[in-house]
């Protein structure tokens, strides 16, 4: 791999790589090397080779070859070589002379990415686009951050499931529901594993957590939706109020952030200029008709009062709470009950709030979380109140005719949370591919 050259001593190499750049003189040529881990600079010239007795002057210059003039960007090629250490190569203080160079798999010469190319072109050339270190990197701090939450799902004894992708009903919004022909009949793609999540509480799971992906016909063009997403799921049972999932969500953010700085931060910083911010806990919590007004004292007013925060009033809130708790996250609690979904368990002290909350993140909603109504009588008269059929839902009532503990959980977006912690436009950015409205390739 080109990262462990610099360590290695001077002498005979072999390393492969696709060609980022050539640049070729008049008596030296110069290849930029690129692999998954690095880049190296392959020099050819300049030294002393076999003297051509016809011209006198070459005893001094190696050939110019034209297997190097002739190389495309993006060909897949192998070089053996001289290891050279040379402090004054900036590019890693080493660099390869080439002795013989092989094109294992020769590239198109025209780049369709090369240059600022906008960003649909770049997804519609997405492998040329992940090539880039900066791409490479968003998926190395994807790992990371994942493996961090998974550490502490696992290390709590949660356990891990894959929920059905097809189902029979929405478990959200209708409004945002895909429907499929399934056979003879219809089905719908899963927008969330709501339902099954609960249901591991049913069958006695306790802990539970699920990455996987998520649908949402939701035709909208904004740089945080997309019509599939990877949701990172988990619910727990035997809690006492939605304060154990926000303590538990804290824990799993806490915990991945940290590991993407200990791990990747330096390197975010060079190719990203941002540094990753852990944050301090416990996260700062506001009632959301609290940070409505709050918002509205500083001069903005959510259109309409009993709708959820607008995008701007997201933004207006996190500024609000960047500027007195110095925090990049909020959660914004004790949602109204009118729009929040039939499964929410509602304040017993004021039952137009729900037990819930959103989780934002500068300024943009990455997760819903709630503590869940399991008591079956409550249940089914909220899901008629909101003007669901309990037949097709029977499936999921029955979860709680046979004794389900109290429990909650959350929902939470990883496109959105790479692309807030990158600071990065759009989740186009960040998503290994992007579906949205408009694109269902490559
Ligand atoms: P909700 O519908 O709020 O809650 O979704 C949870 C999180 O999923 C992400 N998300 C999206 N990301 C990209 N594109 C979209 N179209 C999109 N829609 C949602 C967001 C959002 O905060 N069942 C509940 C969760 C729960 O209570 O456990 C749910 O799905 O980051």
């Amino acid at each position: 791999m080109i990262k462990d050259l610099a360590a290695r001593e001077d002498g005979t190499v072999r390393v492969s790589g696709w060609v980022e750049k050539v640049r070729d003189q008049r008596y030296v040529q110069f290849v930029v090397l690129r692999d998954e881990t690095g880049a190296v600079q392959l020099v050819n010239g300049g030294v002393l080779r076999e003297p051509d007795p016809e011209n006198p002057r070459s005893d001094v210059l190696v050939p110019r070859t034209t297997t190097i003039s002739e190389l495309t960007q993006g060909s897949f090629v192998t070089v053996t070589g001289e290891l050279q250490h040379n402090e004054r190569v900036k590019l890693g203080g080493v660099e390869v002379q080439i002795d013989e160079i092989e094109v294992v798999a020769a590239s198109l010469p025209d780049n369709p990415v090369a240059g600022d190319s906008n960003i649909d072109v770049r997804l519609d050339w997405r492998f040329l686009d992940l090539r880039r270190p900066e791409q490479n990197l968003v998926f190395r701090v994807q790992t990371a951050f994942l493996h961090a939450l998974r550490q502490v799902w696992v290390d709590r004894g949660f356990i891990e499931i894959q929920t059905p992708k097809l189902m029979a009903s929405a478990s959200e919004s209708r409004a945002e529901l895909f429907e499929v022909e399934y056979f003879e009949g219809k089905a719908f793609l899963a927008q969330s594993p709501q339902f099954f999540k609960q249901m591991a509480q049913a069958a006695g799971f306790g802990g539970i957590f699920e990455v996987g992906p998520a649908f949402r016909a939701d035709h909208s063009f904004t740089s945080r939706h997309a019509t599939e997403f990877t949701s990172i799921d988990t619910e727990l049972s035997w809690i006492d109020s939605p304060e154990d999932v926000m303590e538990l969500h804290e824990e799993l953010l806490v915990a991945g952030l940290t590991a993407v700085k200990e791990q990747l931060g330096a390197e975010i910083e060079k190719l990203f200029g941002i540094e990753i911010e852990v944050p301090s806990r416990p996260f700062p919590r506001i009632p959301l008709a609290e940070a409505k007004e709050i918002v509205k004292a500083e001069g903005y007013e959510v259109p309409r009062a009993d709708a959820d925060m607008d995008p701007e009033g997201e933004r207006r809130i996190a500024a609000h709470v960047r500027k007195k708790y110095g925090h990049d996250f909020v959660f914004l609690t004790d949602y109204d009950a009118s729009i929040r979904p039939f499964y929410h368990m509602r304040n017993p002290e004021n039952p137009q709030l729900t037990r819930s909350y959103d989780l934002i993140y500068r300024g943009t909603e990455i997760s819903t979380g709630a503590q869940r109504e399991h008591r079956i009588d409550v249940l089914e008269a909220q899901a008629v109140e909101k003007g669901m059929d309990p037949k097709e839902l029977g499936f999921y009532l029955d979860f709680f005719r046979y004794g389900v503990p109290p429990h909650g959980g959350f929902g939470m977006g990883l496109n959105r949370v790479l692309m807030l912690m990158l600071q990065q436009q759009s989740i186009r950015e960040v998503t290994y591919l992007f579906r949205g409205p408009n694109r269902l390739l490559p």
